[in-house]
């Protein structure tokens, strides 16, 4: 059985020898280590915080089950070689046994492409019931963004929004920063030119998870708002050209900003993999990535794939545009998703948008939490 697997059942297989199964039935037994290490008892855990009253590196290496049985449906009782006595919950083992590794415990992304027609939006409302934030936190979760109506068109109210899925992440732009046209911009997005999918902020470490951008006012005709899903380009590059896709996982390149008081670097891929080969984050700004010097015949690879997932971003098949009017405000996943703008004509009026980042595991934090707090009132 893969190493990768995700287990359905647990099984007393004999008095001592508790076995995790796979779906068609395959499987190993449990490590004991791995059992002891989630015990539950006041001497193991403090049952407040969840966390360990003890250093589980001390555990004997050698440690056996000494005794495992089942007397009640649902409940194990371990006995080990230590002497500790302990009962686990099958349903709380499964939980944790049943999640793929390197994967978090929230809804599972939809991918999406330049045919997705229902976009996640939603009306905004300041005091939103819990199934009401649940819903906006799961469309979020799966899409990567969602559009809210109806925010107040006044300045800062990004920053409400923001603080109801996570905390805020200041950057040397501070807080929140102005999203219009400005004479002597220290960045292209302050001007009114067109704006390529982009990743905001490769070069900080960690990248800015989650982006906002409130639109107070839009007079322009342009300066549409253009979003791929960089996780279902990447897919399709694996597809297509796997020897492009190969490269962009494994050339890092250097990202880097720099202006009077701030000098940021960062290095990564510009398709990142997580442990188990699936994207984590895209890096991806044509204005601001340098690779760096190698061998001729690898740059030459490295222009080509590069070429070939830039195009594939701008292809239709992927974008998908619409319209932010004042009091629309779009929060996407800054890791996952790319955005972009067409241009606009500053002379048709103003366009200003207010935007700011919250960390990645602010709405994922915020969507456990309500999923406790809905298990815990069916409960009572
Ligand atoms: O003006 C916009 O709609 C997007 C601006 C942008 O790309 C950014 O702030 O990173």
């Amino acid at each position: 059985m893969s190493s990768q697997a995700t287990f359905k059942k647990f099984e007393v297989r004999s008095p001592t020898q508790l076995i995790a199964l796979g779906e068609n039935g395959e499987g190993f037994a449990v490590h004991p280590i791995w059992l002891r290490e989630r015990c539950q008892d006041a001497a193991s855990m403090d049952r407040t915080t969840g966390q360990r009253l003890h250093d589980p590196s001390d555990i004997d290496l050698e440690l056996r089950l000494t005794a495992v049985s089942e007397a009640v449906p649902g409940r194990i009782q371990v006995r080990f070689s230590d002497g500790h006595e302990a009962e686990f919950l099958v349903d709380d083992l499964l939980a944790e046994a049943a999640l793929p590794p390197g994967r978090h415990d929230c809804p599972d992304e939809v991918l999406w492409d330049g045919s997705l027609a229902d976009l996640p939006r939603a009306r905004w409302r300041a005091d939103p019931d819990d199934a009401q934030l649940a819903d906006w936190t799961q469309r979020f979760l799966q899409y990567g963004f969602i559009v809210f109506s109806g925010v107040p068109r006044e300045p800062s109210q990004v920053l409400k929004v923001a603080t109801m899925f996570g905390f805020t992440r200041e950057t040397n732009f501070g807080e929140l920063f102005d999203v219009r046209s400005t004479p002597d911009a220290i960045d292209l997005a302050y001007t009114s030119l067109h704006l390529d999918a982009h990743t905001d902020n490769p070069y900080r470490s960690p990248v800015p998870g989650v982006q906002l951008l409130h639109c107070l006012v839009n007079e322009t005709s342009g300066g549409l708002s253009t979003l791929v899903d960089g996780f279902a380009v990447a897919a399709a590059l694996q597809t297509r050209d796997p020897e492009a896709f190969r490269i962009l996982t494994s050339t890092p390149v250097r990202f880097r900003y720099r202006d009077k008081n701030t000098e940021l670097v960062a290095s990564a891929p510009p398709i990142e993999l997580d442990v188990s080969g699936r994207p984590r984050t895209i890096h991806f700004s044509p204005r601001l990535d340098f690779v760096p010097l190698l061998p001729p015949v690898e740059l030459s690879a490295y222009y080509r794939a590069r070429r070939v997932f830039d195009r594939m971003l701008k292809e239709k098949e992927f974008e998908i545009r619409f319209l932010l009017n004042g009091g629309d405000l779009v929060m996407f996943d800054n890791q996952r998703l790319l955005h972009g703008r067409t241009g606009f004509d500053p002379a048709e009026g103003l366009r200003h948008l207010q935007g700011c980042y919250i960390d990645i595991d602010g709405p994922r934090s915020l969507y456990r939490v309500l999923r406790r707090r809905r298990a815990e009132g069916d409960r009572a």
